[in-house]
């Protein structure tokens, strides 16, 4: 067991062999996260530890021990195998919050190759993009999304072969599709893991970029370095804890912290499919115990929203540290969480291409509601200035730059060196966010230092959807920015001129919104269009979303010198 220290003790004496040492691990060993996340901790003699409380819709429940974990994700890497699917090839999950989505991501790794996992949400055109770009050649789906990769697959020609997990035979597959029911299979004891290295490739998650096609963010098992630690000292995990990760692990959180970092620690984790409301998450705590939640702001507001009165109706007590990520945590949250279950939500501030949380609010640390909190012990941060991209004195608003080096970072953008090499400047990583630091060393988050929408921890970003807005034959053009949100924090919010002949009316707004649903997440469709005249554009004809946003936000337009029409 690690000794919890102070902050700055642990700063003082810092290294990542901290890690490296509580994993067992050597400099030029293999280091497979599959292997990590089950048959370590089965030879650990913890074989018979749940590791996996699963709930789906109408109570239906699932328990896995590690030793279950570890027999089915080898089962899984075994057949995948089979078809052929070769180290550091890309294979997609596209499931719900199933427990092959957890068990699946160990298999796919335990063979080497790439698991590429997206939001089983997604419209076919955010996953075809995403297949497209990665080469996916396998994807492992459920029969409920076979429809959408059915529509795709003649325009993915290095996709072989489509994984059914949940096929009752009744309709018949098709050519490339075949089944593998994971509960069923055979349990494989003795399995061959693939000898990927600390640099070997593990982990592909597209995020959105301000113009272009969303990113592939590609991660290497050494990751697991900063992952298994901060899930220690940040989300505090111990041996006897039940631990909540709320978040899909569509999005980095649900593998990170979802996946890895819990289960490398060795802990039960939980895990649901239900949805959301305040009864049922409140149910689902008091039912299985949990004591460590990893949630979001949007979920936190959520639960303020339904009042504290549901929270009485509950038992909380086995609740013993909270955590959030994904959007700046308001001061009002933390007091709220406070006050109706005694204990405050910590603050953690990272990102997809980081990998593992940077700055957070640690268990012990005096927490100052409103901030994201410290760095992470390794992590040198610093708040830059924009064009020299220096580091500016205590209390000045600047860019966010994190020195290279920690375990966890991306290693390249999938096929867009480019892009990745424009996120480093000066000898620093730049995350594109907007902080300061006050006098204690505590980090206040701003905002974004580019157009990328936020909307409940999820990002989006405008070009998509505007790309999605001008296919509609109406559409002359788009500007999609954000507007504030109660529960959200901020939602999508779309501006289109009409082409000559189309009129501006709800029966429009309509017949757009059901065009681009098929083509967008629902998480990234607009909550409102809105019909104009024309749009603000500089000079030289790009659009100005600042000027519209500020107008959403009540706020000053600010510099508009460039304005077209001034
Ligand atoms: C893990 C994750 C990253 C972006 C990041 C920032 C925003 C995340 C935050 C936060 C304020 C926090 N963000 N945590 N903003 N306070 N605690 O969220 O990854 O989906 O890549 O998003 O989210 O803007 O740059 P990702």
């Amino acid at each position: 067991m690690h000794i919890i220290g102070n902050y700055e003790e642990r700063l003082s004496n810092f290294n990542w062999n901290i890690s490296e040492k509580e994993l067992g691990y050597k400099p030029g060993d293999n280091i497979n996260i599959g292997w990590y996340c089950s048959d370590r901790i089965c030879n650990m003699g913890k074989g018979d530890k749940l590791a996996l409380i699963w709930e789906g819709l109408g109570g239906k429940e699932k328990r896995y021990t590690y030793n279950d974990i570890r027999q089915y994700s080898n089962s899984i890497g075994n057949f995948l195998q089979g078809l052929g699917v070769k180290p550091e090839e890309r294979v997609c999950l596209f499931l719900d919050r199933i427990p092959e989505l957890y068990i699946g991501f160990l298999g796919i790794l335990k063979i080497g190759a790439i698991a590429q996992p997206l939001f089983s949400a997604f419209g076919e055109e955010s996953l075809h993009v995403r297949l497209e770009n990665a080469e996916t050649t396998a994807i492992i789906t459920q029969k409920k999304h076979l429809g959408k990769v059915r529509r795709i697959v003649a325009n993915l020609p290095h996709l072989r072969n489509i994984i059914v997990v949940d096929d009752n035979a009744k309709s018949p597959l098709q050519d490339m599709e075949v089944a593998f029911n994971m509960d069923e299979s055979e349990r494989i004891d003795k399995f061959e893991i693939y000898p990927t290295k600390a640099e070997s490739p593990s982990v592909l998650h597209y995020t959105s970029g301000t113009t272009g096609m969303p990113k592939g963010v590609k991660h290497v098992h050494y990751s697991l370095i900063s992952q298994y630690l901060t899930a220690q000292w940040v989300l505090d995990l111990k041996e006897n804890d039940i631990y909540w990760c709320t978040a899909d692990p569509g999005w980095v959180t649900g593998t990170s912290y979802g996946i890895i970092g819990a289960w490398a620690s060795g802990v039960t984790q939980c895990v649901n499919d239900i949805g959301f409301s305040a009864d049922a998450w409140y149910r689902f705590i008091e039912k299985h115990k949990i004591s460590v939640w990893y949630s979001a702001p949007t979920a936190i507001r959520s639960l303020m929203k339904a009042g504290e009165k549901v929270v009485m109706n509950y038992d909380l007590s086995s609740l013993r540290h909270l955590a959030s990520v994904g959007e700046p945590l308001n001061a009002e949250a933390v007091i709220w969480s406070e006050k109706v279950f005694g204990l405050p939500f910590h603050d953690s501030y990272w990102q997809t291409e980081t990998g593992s949380i940077m700055i957070s609010n640690y268990p012990g640390m005096r927490i100052k509601p409103g901030s994201m909190g410290k760095p992470f012990p390794g992590i040198e941060a610093a708040i830059l200035n924009q064009n020299t991209y220096e580091p500016i004195p205590v209390g000045q608003a600047g860019l966010i730059g994190f020195r290279p080096g920690w375990p966890s970072m991306m290693r390249m953008y999938w096929n867009n060196e480019e892009t990745y090499k424009a996120k480093f400047v000066n000898g620093w990583y730049i995350p594109g966010d907007r902080a300061y630091i006050d006098q204690d060393g505590y980090f206040w988050f701003i905002g974004r230092d580019d157009d990328i929408i936020n909307t409940g921890g999820h990002l989006v970003s405008p070009f998509e959807v505007e790309s999605a807005l001008i296919e509609h034959p109406a559409v002359a053009e788009s500007a999609v920015v954000s507007k504030p949100d109660f529960v959200n924090m901020e939602v999508v919010k779309a501006f289109v001129t009409l082409k000559t002949g189309y009129t501006a009316d709800e029966e429009m707004e309509l017949q757009i919104m059901n065009f681009i649903r098929k083509k967008l997440s629902p998480l990234a469709m607009p909550q409102e269009i809105e019909f104009v005249n024309g749009l603000p554009k500089t000079r030289s004809g790009k659009i100005m979303r600042r000027i519209l946003k500020a107008q959403e936000w009540g706020e000053e337009i600010g510099d508009t010198s460039s304005l077209e029409d001034d």
